[in-house]
């Protein structure tokens, strides 16, 4: 602690040598009110960006020089920044807590898949107003390399669009047409590594040192053998190994994804420097937030597994201050799918000191939520949940159902132990049960990733198919359907209620089952991961103003969803969320406590029959005339217990 409140001193003094050069320099570029604001900003977090880049560049390049050449880098952004973004800029300033309002609510697609391209998402508004939708995440949209891109996650060129899906000003005309219908729009920022076609690495194999240090390359394989010895494989069928031979560099690339997929070298300041300024760029589209992908892997340490190293934080507290210098209405949202004990860290110091990124997602809610419905039993996941530790204030977890990826089975033993369970035999168990092979299984989703070494392996499928709306349908069967349904949306139910930015996943508002059209495409057909990407079918979608439907009844129920949760002021940001033991272990329960509106309860039957607990959650509730704000379902209040049907929620608070 000394020794950072130490570092800190320096930095402070380290600026107020610059202040009055950069004073100059920002009234060259901007008029006097921005150039008041922009120092106003530098004198906030210039000792967070110093003390992050010293402890990571401190002793191979000179500080103060490195962060002068990246606020010349911010300044510049800021110069050119549009004036509307500006005025985004100074409300946010002012509330800067913005996006912990209880009405927020986020919604993620590729553009193509939903609706084309990105005009064609335009519009669409209309049709996320009508869900609640305040946050649109677009999958990667950047120009991405030909041939197999990894869902555009194989990035050419940081500055283009992918030319299918428009140009620059579509981006930027979207982003005013949603901001117009306050939605905040996120994009993809992939800061792990490039596509081999990219500029930086067609000059690296051009030979230009300067290009090469940009990327990890090992001219001898023992070098890329002592890194193997600890390093786990993302995707061990497809793409063995984390080191690729190539022949143009004459040496062995770091590439923990596909062998197309360059890691990038962050241990030089360069890179640093190029990736802040793709970021400013975009931020001046009107980018709000950022999802910065795969932030785990971007720091490498031998005998390590080379994810959620020290440096990779301080990396995110960096960027986090010099992206706040030139675009403060711009929030960052860590991409990190990491055992539950790493996740929060990615939302910084408790102590405020270390600001990191504002958003993360709560992968271990996601996956004790698959948990819970298979096994109908809350004892593993309220272990799980209750050792989550809270996110610092001003951030929030996002919270969802599903995604674009596999869902990776992160049981820790400790949780399993506590709860009675045998960890790999709950993660087998898991597999099992949603590729639909166990027996009694309502789930029809497919493995993915099985590596043969570790035999551990992730499922891919829709929410619908997962949930046993595929197999339902299949079987003709109403009460299957039923069930399945609203399987669904307890999953939702929970996930919006438990705090924090729920997201919905395109395609699940009108139950999309799995696509396996990828199959007949060759740049996709070997990633299963395709199978729940499917493109919207606006048909269904029409059927959502058709009462009897599965489209009504799902799309309604999350409309019901977004209007609870928009009125529950105990959601806001400023609430805290707790598991709470129910008498009866088919009931998964939890508290949101606001300290000023209290509480609300979250109660949810993982059961295909009714069942009941303690209304007062054993003591645990604070609630003198609990009322259901939710009534999706109708659960009864008889003697201190509450009788909730099948497969179903209730959000309690004090009427
Ligand atoms: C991310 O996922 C993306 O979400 C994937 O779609 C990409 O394929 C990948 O990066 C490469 O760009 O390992 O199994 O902790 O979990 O970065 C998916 C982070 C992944 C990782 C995550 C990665």
């Amino acid at each position: 602690m000394a020794a950072f409140t130490d570092a800190r001193r320096r930095a402070r003094r380290a600026w107020k040598q610059s202040r009055s050069r950069w004073e100059t320099k920002a009234a060259a570029v901007l008029d006097p009110m921005s150039t008041t604001r922009f120092l106003a900003r530098v004198d906030r977090v210039y000792a967070d960006a110093w003390c992050a880049l010293s402890r990571v560049y401190g002793s191979r390049t000179d500080v103060v020089t490195l962060i002068d050449d990246l606020l010349d880098v911010a300044l510049s952004a800021v110069a050119v920044r549009p004036r509307g973004l500006q005025q985004r800029d100074a409300t946010r300033e002012i509330d800067a807590e913005w996006f912990l309002d209880e009405s927020m609510l986020g919604y993620v697609c590729y553009a193509d898949r939903f609706a084309g391209d990105l005009r064609g998402v335009r519009d669409r508004i209309d049709y996320l107003r009508e869900l609640g939708v305040t946050y649109l995440h677009l999958m990667p949209l950047l120009a991405p390399r030909d041939g197999p891109d990894d869902g555009g996650y194989a990035v050419a060129d940081h500055r283009a669009v992918d030319p299918r899906l428009g140009s620059m000003g579509d981006l930027r005309d979207l982003a005013s047409a949603l901001h117009e219908h306050d939605i905040s729009l996120c994009v993809d920022v992939v800061v792990n590594h490039t596509a081999r076609e990219h500029e930086w690495a067609r000059k690296a194999m051009a030979g230009d040192p300067r290009y090469r240090d940009y990327y990890l390359v090992f001219a001898d394989r023992s070098q890329a053998d002592d890194y193997e010895r600890t390093l786990p494989e993302v995707f061990p069928e497809r793409a063995p190994g984390n080191f690729t031979w190539v022949e143009e560099v004459d040496g062995w690339v770091w590439t923990t994804f596909h062998d197309y997929q360059w890691d990038l070298n962050w241990a030089n300041p360069a890179v640093f420097g190029e990736m802040l300024s793709v970021m400013l760029d975009l931020a001046n589209t009107g980018v709000d937030i950022f999802r910065l992908d795969a932030v785990p892997f971007l720091w490498k340490r031998l005998g390590t597994d080379c994810q959620n190293q020290p440096e990779a934080h301080l990396l995110l507290q960096a960027l986090r201050a010099l992206v706040f210098i030139a675009a403060p209405a711009v929030l960052l949202k860590a991409e990190a799918i990491v055992p539950p004990g790493e996740l929060v860290q990615y939302l910084g110091g408790h102590d405020l000191e270390q600001r990191e990124c504002h958003l993360a997602y709560h992968n271990q809610l996601m996956v004790m939520l698959w948990s819970a419905v298979a096994t109908r039993d809350a004892v593993l996941p309220t272990h799980a949940l209750t050792r989550m530790r809270t996110p610092p204030p001003q951030t929030t977890w996002m919270t969802y159902v599903r995604c674009h990826d596999d869902i990776g089975w992160t049981v820790t033993e400790e949780d399993a132990a506590a709860a009675g369970v045998n960890g790999f035999a709950h993660r087998e168990f898991l597999v099992d049960f949603f590729a639909g092979d166990f027996p009694g299984s309502f789930a029809r989703g497919a493995r993915f990733g099985f590596n043969p070494q570790t035999l551990d392996a992730r499922i891919s499928g829709s929410t619908a198919s997962l949930a046993g709306i595929e197999q339902a349908l299949d079987l003709h069967d109403d009460d299957l359907l039923s069930a399945a349904v609203s399987r669904l949306l307890l999953l939702h139910a929970v996930i919006y209620g438990w705090g924090g930015i729920p997201l919905l996943y395109m395609g699940d508002e009108v139950a999309l089952r799995n696509d396996h059209g990828y199959l007949d495409e060759a740049a996709r057909a070997s990633d299963n991961r395709w199978m729940h990407r499917p493109k919207m079918d606006w048909e269904a979608a029409e059927c959502r103003h058709t009462a009897g439907t599965l489209e009504f009844r799902v799309f309604r129920g999350l409309q019901r969803l977004a209007q609870s949760r928009a009125s529950v002021a105990q959601l806001h940001g400023h609430g805290t969320t707790a598991p709470l033991w129910a008498d009866n272990r088919h009931v998964l329960a939890w508290r949101r406590r606001h300290p000023r509106f209290g509480s609300l309860l979250g109660i949810a039957n993982l059961h295909d029959s009714t069942q009941s607990a303690d209304a007062q959650l054993c003591g645990h509730a604070a609630l003198s005339t609990p009322r259901d704000v939710l009534q999706l379902w109708t659960a009864t209040l008889r003697d201190g217990r509450i009788h909730l049907p099948p497969l179903s929620v209730v959000w309690l608070t004090d009427s």
